[in-house]
């Protein structure tokens, strides 16, 4: 038993192939293994996140905290050292690349937002002599801007602009520190930006305010070079009744309505993606065809209840179509898999949260190797291209180039008598198909 004991005497979790039994063994995630050429950490680039792993106390809307911590005895500096040194420890024991969190997770909130700000900083220097010994990065940091009380009517899109200034010196704060921490990325996930109401709500000001918040941040990554990607996450409701960063095409028009397509990228979450009514695959392809697409929030929805409720991945076949996007459009860049889960409030065991990562990364690691086979083979690739064939040669491509107007096309069509013939679009032979993979 080393450093706080909270794990008892566990040691890092290896890899043990398909056939192991140990609970807390690596059965399908191998980090050294390359996968089409590239070791599959660094394909997956997956990270624990603080607050679900560190913060969240299994309280529901029915009933308080369940999980007991340490670290929960008091709201102070003292206890936030001891949360981070636990967190280190689960990094050393399951040994993935990267960690994310939002500045309230890692240090309490002060008397005044200097006081805040000043906590998260000295927290980060923590983290910064951790990370002096370990490999483990941060993959990005972000700024709470929605569970404080003041925040109840938005942040960058308060009716008070007193909130949005508010709101970006907490930022500013947070963009500083994960600079600092060499942070791949900076988040900004809109919780309450949005409305519950549009009897008391002016939207169009709201959205303009929203703009110029992110260009702030845009403008403010440039003065400091931080060399990060800034991400916005989609997510359609919850907490507020409708939020502005919808889903990845409303966000691609937020971002070309201000002019920031080429400065931002998205953050997808599986579980955001299904309370918009979208397949997962569908918010990655659309992110990837609009050049936007930036990293993920691991993670899957209850299908039933419909609530957000944040559990670990372990749908291989859902997560193995997304993969397969990804490698196809080159797979995140900067991004990676963050886990945006957290144990359910009957999972009272330490244990609990290794065995949460473990299938997380075994999951992770089955989807991805699906993926791999899909583009190995190359049969719906093919499938595909041969689909749009026509668009690459002759007329389909003259008409992309514009060379073509209408009355040309009337003119073409009634010559020739034109009469298009359908062809199958093959989607039980494709389903098939992809079954052979997984
Ligand atoms: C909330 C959510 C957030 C963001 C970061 O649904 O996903 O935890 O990932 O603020
Ligand atoms: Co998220």
């Amino acid at each position: 038993m080393s450093g706080t004991g909270f794990f008892g005497d566990t040691a890092p979790i290896r890899y043990e192939g398909p056939q192991s039994a140990n609970p807390l063994a690596y059965r399908h995630y191998d980090r050294d293994k390359l996968v089409l050429g590239k070791r599959m950490e660094d394909h997956l680039r997956a990270a624990v996140c603080y607050w679900h792993s560190f913060v969240a106390s299994g309280l529901d809307m029915f009933g308080g905290a369940t999980l007991a911590r340490p670290w929960f005895a008091a709201d102070d500096m003292a206890h936030a050292r001891l949360k981070a040194d636990v967190a280190f420890e689960m990094f050393d024991i399951l040994g993935l690349p990267f960690f994310t969190f939002h500045d309230r997770d890692i240090a309490p909130e002060g008397a005044s937002l200097a006081e805040s700000n000043r906590n998260v900083r000295e927290i980060a220097d923590v983290f910064a002599r951790k990370m002096e010994t370990r490999k483990v990065r941060l993959l990005w940091g972000t700024a709470n801007l929605f569970s404080a009380r003041r925040y109840m009517a938005g942040a960058a899109t308060n009716p008070d602009p007193d909130v949005f200034a508010y709101a970006a010196a907490q930022v500013k704060n947070a963009i500083d520190v994960t600079h600092r921490l060499g942070g791949a990325n900076y988040v900004l996930w809109g919780g309450r930006e949005g409305y519950e109401t549009l009897l008391n709500t002016d939207l169009k000001r709201e959205l303009a305010q929203l703009g110029r918040f992110l260009e702030m941040v845009v403008e403010y990554k440039h003065k400091i070079g931080f060399k990060g990607v800034i991400l916005i996450e989609p997510k359609p409701q919850e907490p507020t009744k409708h939020q502005y960063d919808f889903d990845v095409g409303n966000v691609y028009g937020f971002l070309a309505a201000n002019g920031l397509a080429n400065e931002v990228k998205v953050n997808i979450e599986v579980g955001h993606a299904v309370l918009a009514h979208h397949a997962f695959e569908h918010e990655v392809s659309l992110a990837a065809a609009l050049g936007i697409l930036g990293s993920v929030d691991a993670n899957r929805n209850d299908y039933q209840s419909g609530w957000d409720t944040d559990q670990f991945p372990n749908n291989a076949p859902e997560l193995a179509l997304a993969l397969h996007a990804i490698l196809k459009f080159g797979g995140l860049g900067a991004g990676g898999f963050n886990f945006d889960a957290k144990i359910r409030r009957q999972s009272l065991e330490p244990a609990d949260l290794l065995y949460g990562h473990i299938g997380g990364m075994d999951t992770l690691a089955r989807a991805l190797t699906a993926a791999a086979a899909m583009i190995e083979d190359g049969a719906l690739d093919r499938f595909v291209a041969e689909r749009y064939a026509g668009w690459d040669r002759g007329e389909g491509a003259e008409l992309l180039a514009g060379r073509r107007g209408l009355a040309d096309l009337a003119a073409r069509v009634e010559r020739d008598n034109l009469d298009p013939q359908p062809r199958s679009g093959r989607q039980e032979y494709l389903e098939n198909l992809v079954n052979r993979y997984l």
